[in-house]
């Protein structure tokens, strides 16, 4: 019988807090994470960077209207930022990060925010993949295949012009990369890692286009959300997809 070495994966334990326990929607609320060993328990206090940041910290509501990607400050062990929700109703947050020497985690909570209870909006998939952003500045444009089966690597790209159709050429680098892009199902359990399928320097400048690739684990509705820097701002775009049976 062949022996095999305890090389395991580190198992990490994140905690999360906010305060007050029983955030109210519209009010700042501090939101405090450390991440632990299990089996001891202590803090851990150093991290490695991926894709630019200590940690990720994805916020999004029930019904995935609602989308937020920030990272929070660690001192001491401690991860911290300061957020409000928008209204209140259940949110489901995701953070990630990678202790020093270990492997990238992503640990899943759920925050309920206080208030009137919300309206949960049907989420619907996009039939047209080409919107103006929120800001009227930019046209954004979704390029996958028409035929999306799960379990299959897919690659997923983002074009962007300007308002006037003028493709960008000039696009930053944003958390080290041409753009990034997350993916969530509509139950919002699966969270998926979106590869941007280059890494590119602090001094990039690119566009129009930005690809990624991705695999989507089983049937069903998912929002993909783009984020991408141009001229000192970030611009976040979403749709909405339907994913079919593999096979
Ligand atoms: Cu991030």
């Amino acid at each position: 019988m062949k022996h095999e070495a305890h090389g395991q994966a580190a198992v990490y334990n994140f905690n999360l807090r906010s305060d007050p326990a029983l955030p109210k929607a519209g009010t700042p609320v501090a939101i405090t994470l450390s991440v632990a060993e299990q089996k001891i328990g202590d803090p851990i206090t150093e991290f490695e960077s991926v894709h630019d940041k200590l940690m990720h910290l994805i916020i999004v509501n029930n019904d995935l209207s609602y989308f937020a990607h920030l990272h929070p400050h660690l001192r001491d062990g401690i991860f911290s930022i300061t957020h409000a929700f928008p209204e209140s109703g259940e949110y489901k947050i995701w953070a990630d990060a990678k202790p020093k020497g270990g492997a990238q985690t992503l640990a899943a909570f759920r925050l309920a925010v206080g208030g009137q209870p919300n309206r949960k909006a049907e989420l619907v998939p996009d039939t047209n993949f080409s919107k103006k952003s929120q800001d009227g500045k930019y046209q954004v444009r979704l390029k996958l295949p028409e035929k999306i089966s799960a379990g299959k690597s897919v690659s997923i790209s983002f074009e962007l012009t300007e308002a006037n159709g003028k493709p960008l050429t000039d696009m930053e680098p944003l958390m080290g990369a041409g753009g990034h892009c997350v993916i969530i199902s509509g139950d919002a359990r699966e969270f998926l890692h979106v590869h941007p399928l280059e890494e590119v320097d602090h001094d990039w400048r690119g566009g129009p286009e930005v690809a990624f690739q991705a695999t989507f684990p089983r049937a069903g509705l998912y929002r993909i959300w783009g984020q991408f820097q141009h001229k000192g701002e970030v611009l976040t775009e979403s749709f909405t997809v339907m994913v079919s049976q593999g096979g």
